[in-house]
């Protein structure tokens, strides 16, 4: 998706010229994928410009970065307040998404990355609809992959490392060339685990289902975790199972979740359609709830907001 430029990015402690935002080719990470990234969204609610989740975000961030044992050298309340300032110097009233990112840079060569520097860079820019105009409102033809996802003894799958989404990309191209919008794909065990930028929810007979992270080796979703506490308080049962690919077959409906998507129903799956083939009536309760949670205008989920 393209990006639209704003005007600062900020780099290691100081706001620099959106074009000025550089790094040598010989920076480690570029080399061999060590770091870690966020993805975070903030919205225009009533009270001014929120960031959704900053905390949740900035810290795993962090913990991403103690896995890969990368001493990041900002603390989670420096970050957030970076991350507002950024929101804040580009004017982005209307809404944003933004891009932390934790590197090593120059200055080092070989695998070994001991002795790289680490920097941290923190971009933001209006980013659209993540699969699309009318994902929403029709649904998204997902393709199951390939692929496999990582076995967690070969990459960390709690942390969002850079390089980890090598496997992502596989599985996103191979599905959207072969005409889908997107992909889902199998742990090593051959459960269910994820999408290419997304959790997965089920919904059978009137209750959601969703892999437990660890077992499927999926990353731990703040949307996903937001989204347990909303259906829970719409009156829907959610647990954490294991699924298999049938199970995504036979559901009443299928959507996925997570910063950039938000929240996005499911039409067919490996060309099954997924219940009548239109977005199911749960999901469409959870994605208003959600659309308006994030908008500041479910005053029970304020506690989730940071104004900038
Ligand atoms: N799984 C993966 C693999 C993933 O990348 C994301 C976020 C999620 C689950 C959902 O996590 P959360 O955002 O905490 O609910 N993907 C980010 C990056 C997407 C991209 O293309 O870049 C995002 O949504 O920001």
């Amino acid at each position: 998706m393209p990006i639209t430029p704003t005007d600062q990015i900020w780099m290691d402690g100081t706001l620099v010229a959106w074009s000025d935002a550089k790094v040598h080719v010989l920076s480690h990470t570029l080399h061999y994928g060590s770091g870690a990234f966020e993805g975070i969204r903030a919205y225009k609610t009533p009270n001014g410009v929120a960031v959704f989740r900053l905390k949740e975000h900035v810290e795993r961030l962090l913990r991403s970065c103690k896995i890969l044992m990368i001493d990041v050298p900002y603390s989670s309340k420096e970050l957030c307040e970076a991350v507002k300032d950024v929101v804040r110097v580009n004017g982005l009233s209307e809404g944003c998404y933004v891009r932390p990112l934790v590197y090593l840079g120059y200055g080092e060569m070989g695998v070994n990355p001991i002795g790289a520097p680490v920097n941290v860079s923190i971009a933001a820019w209006p980013w659209g609809p993540y699969l699309g105009e009318d994902a929403v409102e029709k649904g998204v033809r997902m393709k199951i992959s390939s692929w496999a996802r990582h076995h967690p003894n070969a990459m960390p799958t709690a942390a969002k490392t850079i390089g980890g989404y090598v496997n992502a990309s596989l599985a996103k191209l191979e599905a959207v060339r072969a005409g889908y919008d997107e992909a889902i794909m199998l742990g090593p065990d051959g459960r269910v685990s994820e999408c290419t930028g997304e959790n997965l929810f089920i919904v059978r007979d009137g209750a959601l289902f969703s892999p437990p992270p660890s077992e499927a080796g999926a990353l731990r979703g703040i949307t996903q975790s937001s989204i347990v506490k909303i259906a829970a308080d719409l009156g829907y049962s959610v647990t954490f199972e294991a699924l298999r690919r049938d199970d995504l077959y036979l559901a009443d409906e299928v959507f996925v979740t997570g910063t950039a998507v938000e929240v996005v129903p499911v039409a067919s799956v490996d060309d099954r359609v997924v219940g009548a083939g239109r977005p199911g009536p749960i999901t469409r309760a959870i994605e208003t709830t959600y659309h308006q949670a994030v908008r500041g205008e479910r005053p029970q989920y304020e506690d989730w907001l940071t104004r900038v």
